[in-house]
């Protein structure tokens, strides 16, 4: 398979209801709490529908809310066909399903099917004995013995939340593969009849109502049978990576076509998270749009770019140069490739894009938050945008002490720095830093609906401390509020609307591709242009305005429009905006 541009000469991109559509992702838990008891609910989520249609979005994804012990915030399931009591019952869901499909709106439920919580009947069946009829439906290996005769895991893969990938069980001798936290044990997909429960589990949320889901981690389950030792990248580690034998591993594609054809019987929406596949032929098997795969995947080229050498908490500065590839990378994929994007720079495991490539001071956040509306929501591909992102808020702020964060994966990430270097104050300072930038705590923080005690989350305790900014950054301050990110949002997705061709089915081009300031490309259709430029510094950055580009009419911009002398526009701290080629008048009426 070669890659090859131009989808429009070769008419290959197909028209299709969710390249259309936009997606507002909903971290439950912290969304808004209808009963008092400081935790986010369904209820809470049904009071909100009129603000999401209001923002215009098509689709809501929700963070897992079955039952759950909620080690990982839900994702660790222990029942798929339960709610947890944290976030309210079954006829709850009935409700939120009637009140979106009422307003003309989609549903995403989280689909965790890579691991289960520890809890899960499943699990506690398959550990009781090795004669257990669940015992293969988890991966269950014998020790590994040194030359000293010490008992060691199977292999050295290490696990995302810290040490080793796989968990001793005394009663039979065996460990149990983990690749997240200890309490969630990977599913086994090479045992048919736990595939079989799983697509039973899909069917019956389809049944109910469901409109498609988000697959976590779906790239991870399936893995080489042989579980060789990870490649040793950093000799000081006990434990290693190991993601090239089980991410994308070697049945990938037959699971995927078989739950991708239970999906395309009810014309689901589908994506995938794909964490470690960088490969866009590799992509493209899966979002191919004759495989029959997933409509789309999450890609961490973007949000990955300023993970350091030692990890997500290293830290490492990034080059606009970085950016412009992946962008043009996965953009022009798409071109000629029958392949599809799915745009995000936010979710529930990513800090607030404002605090972390921006500025989020009280002069810039505002700015910042539109200049990136811009850069994202004028792509090519499905727009997901993260609760509170709509807003602009911000990370968690910078005096705020190591006991207020609530995430397992930074917690634990401490406690082991604190164990293995207990005196290396310096990495500590250092790393405590990269937890204010990266940590995913920043993202998980109450929703700020207005100005009032617990900026309106809550009547009650908030299980998560409200971020100190809520008095300026709330949605009541910004909701028919000219200028304001919500409102800039709001023309963002109305204008992919209105603009379908160009916006969502048009060619991308990166203009300018070596500068090292401003983010410019151009949609395209049928010889028809938008120019689309943003400034990615807080400072004023003259930009010579490439010779066969003209401001003519201006569609968006964060300013009152562009400042032009002789060609060269001064675009100011975090300026965006699109333009249309006055010469392609027509385009108006695309
Ligand atoms: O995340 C998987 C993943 O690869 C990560 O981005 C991970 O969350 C982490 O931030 C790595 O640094 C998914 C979910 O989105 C996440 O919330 C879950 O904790 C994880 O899977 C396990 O289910």
């Amino acid at each position: 398979m070669s890659l090859s541009s131009n989808a429009f000469e070769d008419n290959q991109v197909q028209r299709a209801w969710w390249k259309e559509a936009s997606v507002y992702q909903i971290y439950p838990s912290s969304f808004k709490d209808s009963n008092g008891d400081g935790f986010g609910d369904l209820g809470g989520v049904i009071e909100k529908l009129d603000y999401i249609k209001t923002l215009g979005v098509d689709i809501i994804w929700l963070c897992p809310i079955y039952q759950s012990p909620q080690v990982d915030m839900g994702y660790d399931i222990s029942n798929y066909k339960e709610i947890d009591a944290r976030y309210g019952t079954m006829d709850d869901v009935d409700d939120l399903i009637a009140g979106l499909h009422a307003r003309g709106l989609k549903f995403l439920m989280d689909l965790v099917v890579n691991h289960t919580s520890d809890q899960h009947e499943w699990f506690q069946q398959s550990r009781s004995s090795k004669d257990n009829t669940y015992r293969d439906w988890y991966i269950w290996r014998d020790p590994k013995y040194d030359s000293q005769g010490n008992r060691q895991p199977p292999n050295n893969w290490s696990s995302y939340f810290g040490g080793s990938a796989w968990e001793y069980d005394s009663a039979s001798n065996q460990y149990y593969l983990h690749l997240f936290d200890k309490t969630q044990p990977d599913l086994n997909w090479e045992c048919e009849e736990m595939r079989s429960a799983v697509y039973e589990t899909v069917r019956w949320w389809l049944n109910k109502g469901v409109d498609g889901f988000r697959l976590d981690v779906i790239n991870l389950i399936s893995k080489d049978q042989s579980f060789p030792d990870a490649t040793v990248l950093d000799a000081n580690q006990l434990y290693h990576h190991g993601c090239e034998h089980y991410a994308n591993g070697p049945r990938i594609h037959e699971y995927l076509q078989e739950l991708g054809g239970i999906l395309d019987s009810y014309n689901a929406f589908s994506v995938g998270e794909m964490p470690w596949v960088s490969d866009p032929e590799e992509i493209l098997k899966v979002v191919g749009y004759d495989r029959k795969e997933l409509n789309m995947i999450f890609n961490f080229d973007i949000v990955d770019m300023d993970h350091g050498a030692s990890g997500k908490f290293s830290p490492k500065d990034w080059q606009m140069s970085d950016l412009k590839s992946i962008v043009s990378k996965w953009q022009t994929f798409m071109y000629g490739n029958g392949g599809w994007n799915a745009l995000y720079l936010e979710n529930h495991d990513q800090p607030r894009t404002v605090s972390r490539w921006a500025s989020d001071s009280a002069e810039h956040r505002t700015l910042a938050a539109k200049m990136f509306a811009t850069f994202l929501g004028l792509q090519s591909g499905t727009v997901f945008l993260y609760q509170g992102q709509e807003l602009g808020m911000s990370n968690i702020p910078e005096h705020w002490e190591m006991s207020e964060f609530r995430d397992l994966e930074t917690l634990n990430h401490w406690d082991e720095l604190c164990e293995i270097r207990p005196d290396d104050k310096d990495l500590q300072v250092i790393t405590k830093q990269q937890y204010h930038i990266k940590s995913r705590d920043n993202a998980r923080t109450p929703m700020q609906w207005n100005s009032d005690n617990h900026a309106g989350f809550t009547t009650g305790d908030p299980w998560f401390r409200v971020n100190d900014t809520y008095d300026i950054c709330n949605a009541a301050s910004q909701v028919g509020v000219p200028g304001s990110p919500f409102e800039y949002w709001r023309a963002i997705l109305a204008l992919r609307k209105q603009m379908l061709d160009i916006f969502v089915y048009g060619d991308f081009n990166i203009i300018d591709a070596e500068h090292e300031d401003i983010f410019a490309y151009t949609r395209t259709f049928k010889g028809h242009t938008v120019l689309v430029a943003c400034n990615f510094r807080q400072h004023d950055v003259d930009w010579k305005l490439p010779t066969d580009m003209k401001l003519d009419e201006l569609l968006i911009s964060n300013y009152a429009g562009a400042e032009i002398d002789e060609g060269i526009v001064r675009m100011r701290a975090f300026e965006a905006f699109a333009y249309i080629q006055k010469d392609h008048a027509s385009l108006s009426r695309l």
